[in-house]
């Protein structure tokens, strides 16, 4: 079947959304680490929206892991479809990928960067693309930055921060702005600190430089976007009829968030539809303790009575129920008010967005990194409870769920994706101290919340429950 490219962009069905401006007229502006399917799903598509009336927002993926991604879109002059999936569908070609660089692309990433043109980098590389220790700080001990310390081509993100920072300042051009789009709470900041803390190691002076000069506001991103999958992939060749190895799913929701920051004559991204605003904080704890905290929570639970997507899940009214509970009476009660947003209208519009029958959106999909995924979920939110004299029963059982999770695949010999898989495994093989040893995990648990007695007999109590598969009986609280 012939592929998507340039040549057969302008034969495709009337109904499929083409790029609103000429691909080949597009200079590239961004740079942007780890194009995943959330990025070409999201932030790729507001670029997209930007080029319409300004061609310097070209993006330049560089994927230094894997080339699967990059192959794709080489293979499609950077074109991919995308597919939204809700009450009124639709098909939109993007074309804002201008360059893609895969492994061994380390010399033309450090050009990149050094590019004068280039003047923001984003990211989407995962929680644990981001070399930070239980505490947020950058884990001067994790493989990557001791690599990077020695010597040579970077291998860690933080490291390319750092040369392409270095690469400006020696040339007398001004930094890139960066954009982290990973969940993460306080992410740009957190980026920003691990940066200068790399810089500082390598040379005080261009820490001061990047501290005085470069900006990393914070952003919350927000849109369901599945895998892709062979679904998607019939799909879209049966509504294009061209082949698109490269396409993203997700719903019709999406919403960016972006803190203050100073780039003069830069892309005009909230006529595309974000936010700009002075309280990132707000919104992503709302996103991160209510949609990201339950989307974990009907994973584990999920998973645990054999459901295997999120709609599935929602179509089970104990959990859905057990969901809606969580977030009404455990969540919502420790957020903060924040201006114009009414959480209890925003849990309910979540709700909704999950029981979306046009996504197939997988629970062990959710389920990977729990390690890193647990603390600004669920934990935040069970602290703040904690804190505040509040119960922490229905807060314990998703975080028991992980646990079983956890115990049941090591027992399976099945794969666990995170990045302390080994270490959870070992730990979970005695079932009868499944508990006791998780909870000391102090880059998961902070330790005042594992010596917590009541939180720790509230996990224990449901950590037995699903033990003996009584997971409905955990669901009426
Ligand atoms: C999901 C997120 O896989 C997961 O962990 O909870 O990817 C979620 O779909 C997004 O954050 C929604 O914006």
């Amino acid at each position: 079947m012939t592929r998507l490219s340039l040549e057969t962009l302008a034969g495709l069905p009337g109904a499929v959304a083409k790029p609103a401006y000429d691909p080949a007229k597009v200079s590239t502006g961004v740079v942007h680490f780890g194009p995943g399917a959330f990025h070409r799903a999201h932030q790729a598509s507001y670029f997209d929206t930007v080029l319409a009336d300004d061609p310097r927002w070209g993006i330049a993926a560089v994927s230094l892991r894997s080339g699967g991604t990059v192959e794709a879109l080489a293979d499609q002059d950077g074109l991919y479809t995308l597919a939204v999936l809700d009450r009124e569908p639709s098909m939109r070609v993007i074309g804002a990928h201008r360059e893609w660089v895969g492994p061994g692309g380390g010399s033309r990433v450090a050009a990149l960067l050094a590019t004068s043109e280039v003047r923001i980098v984003t990211s989407t590389v995962t929680e644990k693309g981001y070399c930070l220790a239980g505490d947020g700080t950058l884990d001067m001990n994790h493989p990557d930055i001791v690599a990077d310390l020695a010597g040579g081509e970077p291998r860690s993100f933080v490291g390319w921060l750092v040369q392409g920072f270095a690469a400006r300042r020696a040339a007398g051009a001004a930094p890139f702005m960066v954009l982290c789009c990973d969940n993460l709470s306080g992410n740009g900041g957190k980026l920003r600190a691990a940066t200068l803390a790399l810089a500082a190691e390598r040379d005080p002076d261009l820490a001061k430089w990047i501290a005085d000069t470069a900006a990393f506001p914070d952003t919350m991103v927000d849109s369901i976007t599945p895998a892709s999958d062979d679904a998607l992939y019939a799909k879209v060749a049966a509504e294009l009829g061209v082949a698109d190895r490269a396409t993203v799913q997700r719903e019709a929701f999406t919403q960016w968030v972006i803190g203050p920051y100073n780039l003069a004559d830069g892309p005009d991204l909230a006529s595309a539809g974000a936010t700009l605003t002075g309280d990132v904080g707000g919104y992503e704890r709302a996103k991160l303790r209510i949609l990201n905290g339950l989307h974990s929570s009907l994973a584990y639970l999920g998973l645990a009575m054999g459901l295997e997507t999120v709609a599935d899940a929602m179509g089970a009214a104990p959990l859905a129920g057990f969901a809606e509970r969580l977030a009404l009476q455990d969540i919502v009660p420790v957020l903060d008010p924040v201006a114009g947003l009414d959480h209890a209208a925003y849990t309910q519009a979540v709700l909704t967005r999950f029981r979306n029958p046009a996504i197939r959106h997988l629970l062990s999909q959710i389920a990977w990194d729990g390690s890193q995924k647990l603390p600004y979920r669920l934990l935040d939110t069970a602290a703040a409870a904690i804190q505040a004299g509040r119960p922490v029963d229905r807060l314990a059982v998703p975080v028991a769920a992980w646990m079983h999770f956890i115990a049941r695949r090591a027992a399976a010999g099945e794969t666990i994706s995170d990045q302390l898989a080994g270490p959870l495994a070992a730990a979970a093989a005695s079932p009868d101290q499944l508990v006791e040893r998780l909870l000391a995990f102090d880059s998961v648990f902070r330790p005042e919340m594992a010596g917590h007695a009541g939180f720790r007999a509230a996990v224990a109590r449901a950590a037995a429950a699903l033990a003996e598969g009584r997971v409905e009986t955990l669901l009426g609280r």
